[in-house]
């Protein structure tokens, strides 16, 4: 094996992002809400805008984000992020909102809310993580989980027959007009996670540009509840979730396409 002297190595490849604190994350070995946290912090450093970003967290993994971002944040209550982001997007429109919520707080007790932000297309970002399962709570069922997955509330496997089907957020939310950008894309290998960091920054530009409503759908692992290893977790992750959650993009309006000119995002099969 190859070894390099320290003065050898004198490119830093990787540093903190300013947007993000000294401070451990709390998450289980493998999840991905690590990842989606850098990615965001470092998107705020890039686009300038630490200042006056602000994350509306949810109820769930993410709700410690306070911990972690070198910015403004609040806690919404259960699912309402949305309407809070609304709130201080309307009465502060130099600030930049962003929701951060799980599949639990986004497509069950808050769907009213992210259906009815989209439809207003008010001018918020949302980033939502699907991990198929209420993590924080001991990994429940979600609107997310896939027919026939085990959960520790569908423990012989999701039945249609008790608990109908999935939901595809991305599908139903790009069919509302107010809605400028809705992305789909996962973080199960290198490549998926520029391609997410990618369609991240296009919705905080969206957003910068008064196009109004974007929302990227993160599918990430939850190795501890899908009771998998790490590494296992990913191969299922794309043998299970890509299927019926198919990585593209569902939605970009004439101008939020004209920003995206020169960068390279994931395509809708
Ligand atoms: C009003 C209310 N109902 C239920 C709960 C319990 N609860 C806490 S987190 C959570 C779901 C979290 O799952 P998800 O949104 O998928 O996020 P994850 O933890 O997987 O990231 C639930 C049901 C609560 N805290 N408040």
């Amino acid at each position: 094996m190859t070894k390099f002297s320290i003065s050898e190595l004198d490119t830093v490849l990787y540093h903190r992002p300013e947007s993000l604190e000294d401070y451990p994350f709390h998450f289980c070995p493998g999840c991905g809400h690590g990842i989606v946290f850098r990615l965001i912090a470092e998107i705020v450093d890039e686009l300038n805008i630490k200042e006056r970003a602000v994350c509306v967290a949810c109820v769930g993994c993410s709700v410690n984000s306070y911990h972690y971002f070198n910015f403004d944040g609040l806690e919404s209550a259960h699912g309402r992020a949305p309407a809070v982001a609304t709130a201080i997007k309307r009465c502060h429109p130099h600030l930049v909102p962003f929701t951060y919520q799980g599949d639990g707080d986004l497509a069950a007790i808050g769907t009213a809310e992210i259906v009815h932000a989209c439809a207003r297309g008010e001018n918020i970002t949302t980033i939502f993580v699907n991990n198929a399962v209420y993590g924080m709570t001991g990994g429940q069922m979600a609107p997310t989980t896939l027919v026939g997955m085990y959960s520790t509330s569908t423990p012989g496997g999701r039945k249609p027959s008790l608990s109908g089907y999935p939901i595809r957020v991305c599908e139903m939310l790009s069919t509302l007009d107010g809605t400028a950008y809705v992305a789909r894309v996962s973080v199960h290998n290198p490549a998926a996670v520029r391609k997410t960091k990618q369609a991240i920054k296009l919705a905080f530009r969206t957003q910068l540009a008064n196009l109004g409503m974007s929302l990227v759908e993160v599918l990430s692992p939850c190795p501890v509840n899908w009771r998998l290893e790490p590494v296992k977790a990913l191969e299922w992750l794309v043998k299970h979730m890509l299927p019926q959650y198919p990585l593209g993009e569902f939605k970009v309006i004439e101008a939020v396409a004209a920003l995206k000119k020169g960068d390279r995002l994931c395509t809708k099969k």
